[in-house]
């Protein structure tokens, strides 16, 4: 179902229209309220009247998340303090987190984009969706809650965490749309599988992300819970999941550019790259009152696609998301994403998703280990077995990577599972 046609599938030309008069606002509201945007406009010489459409997009400033940390808490609101009716919070490896305000305008717009990506899912007021993402200052929890409310479902609010009763619960109540991140699914498909109670559950979608995420691991998760997986993308600063998400199609996540308006940069020159091209994913909020970001640098690496969906939308589709620029490890001069590790290891049936990655330098070396976990039905004693598929996994970790891992196959159930965002890799060298 396409929750809001008249947004969803306007003409390209209605929608520059719209956004371009969106963007006049939003930037005046931002320089006239935000003393921060009014210095950073005023030093590159751009007054609100120099934004006249769409086009002028570029002559604006960048925002980067050092500008929120530096704002710390509030002094990026640009609207009184009676007008905020919500607060998240993101925290970051170090220091202050990031605070976003939220106007109930803002609060209705991230609903509405959500409720477009579950009906997107398939999902109507017919469905239980159940909440397994995290609730409180991280924007998952609530954030699919309010999207399945204004679509009408019932919300089943587990949060994350205590696996044994979600799944009582999903069985029992009879969910059909499970939250959460693409981890947590494959730890809650793990435990249901031990449970042998695949066969009871209801289950038809999972809208998933808050992490990146493969295609191989999509393959897994529908397999292993017998739904369509789909991917959900967002962030706080942006406002929460919702931002975009994947249609019926499963071929790009569309973004809800009434709303949020994509450009992808180089991350390096800061130009904006033309259409197609990978890069870093910059946003400008184009009916956000709260809190407006101008031209938000990501840091998530991805391309875009304006070419028309097979769904009828006409908002524009990202591809996946490699991961952030700040997950890269660079070992032995190569670039390494964690999400190809895991595309690699799940190409192969005997492995699961299940990995994680240490990078160290000793006497000069970068180190790359990777402990990989087997299946239950394929780990066995017996050593020649467990070589033979450390070395084809090796193999073509090689290949596609550039780079020979240490590889390390161990024991089911040993690496940590994740109830919420995976950590799938440590860097040693950050340490040192
Ligand atoms: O993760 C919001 C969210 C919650 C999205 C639930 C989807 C589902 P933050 O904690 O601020 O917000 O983290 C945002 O997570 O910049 C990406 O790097 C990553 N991310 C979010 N969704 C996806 C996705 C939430 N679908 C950061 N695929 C973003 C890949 C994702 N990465």
């Amino acid at each position: 179902m396409i929750f809001n046609p008249e947004k969803e599938c306007m003409s390209r030309e209605d929608l520059r229209k719209l956004q371009s008069e969106r963007l006049v606002k939003i930037v005046k509201h931002a320089y006239d309220n935000v003393p921060f945007y009014k210095k950073k406009m005023d030093e590159l010489g751009v007054k609100p009247e120099d934004i006249q459409s769409i086009d002028d997009i570029v002559k604006l400033p960048f925002t980067v998340k050092t500008d929120l940390r530096e704002n710390y808490p509030d002094k990026l609101f640009a609207v009184p303090r009676k007008d905020i009716v919500r607060f998240h919070a993101s925290s970051g490896t170090t220091g202050k987190p990031i605070v976003a305000g939220y106007t109930a305008h803002d609060v209705e717009n991230w609903a509405e984009g959500t409720a477009r990506c579950l009906a997107a899912f398939g999902a109507s007021d017919e469905d239980t969706i159940q909440v397994s993402y995290g609730y409180g200052l991280f924007t998952g929890g609530l954030g699919a809650h309010d999207g399945a409310t204004k679509l009408g479902a019932a919300v089943l609010p587990t949060s994350a965490g205590n696996t044994a009763k979600q799944i009582m619960l999903m069985e029992d109540l009879g969910s059909t749309g499970l939250c959460c991140t693409p981890s947590y699914a494959l730890f809650l498909a793990e435990e249901i599988e031990k449970l042998g109670v695949k066969d009871k559950l209801k289950l038809k979608f999972g809208a998933f992300g808050a992490e990146p995420w493969t295609e191989n691991m999509r393959k897994e998760l529908e397999d292993k819970l017998g739904i369509k997986a789909y991917d959900i993308y967002g962030l706080t600063e942006i406002s929460g999941p919702g931002v975009g998400g994947e249609c019926e199609c499963q071929d790009g996540t569309h973004l809800w550019e009434d709303m949020f308006f994509p450009e992808i940069i180089d991350p390096v020159t800061l130009q904006p790259l033309p259409e197609g091209q990978e890069g870093e994913l910059v946003f400008t909020t184009l009916d956000k009152w709260g809190m407006p970001m101008l031209r938000y640098r990501t840091r998530d690496l991805t391309h875009l696609n304006y070419t028309k969906c097979k769904c009828g939308r006409t908002m524009v589709r990202m591809g996946r998301i490699l991961g952030r620029s700040d997950d890269m490890l660079i070992i032995r001069g190569v670039n390494v994403f964690p999400s190809q590790v895991e595309s690699v290891i799940l190409e192969f049936p005997e492995f699961q998703g299940q990995y994680f990655i240490t990078v160290d330098r000793i006497n000069n070396v970068d180190t790359f280990q990777i402990d990989v976990e087997l299946r239950e039905e394929f780990y066995s004693e017996n050593s020649a077995d467990m070589e033979k598929y450390k070395s084809a996994l090796t193999a073509r970790l090689i290949s596609v990577i550039g780079i020979k891992p240490d590889l390390r196959i161990v024991a089911p159930n040993s690496i940590e599972r994740s109830m919420g965002k995976a950590k799938h890799a440590l860097d040693k060298r950050k340490l040192q």
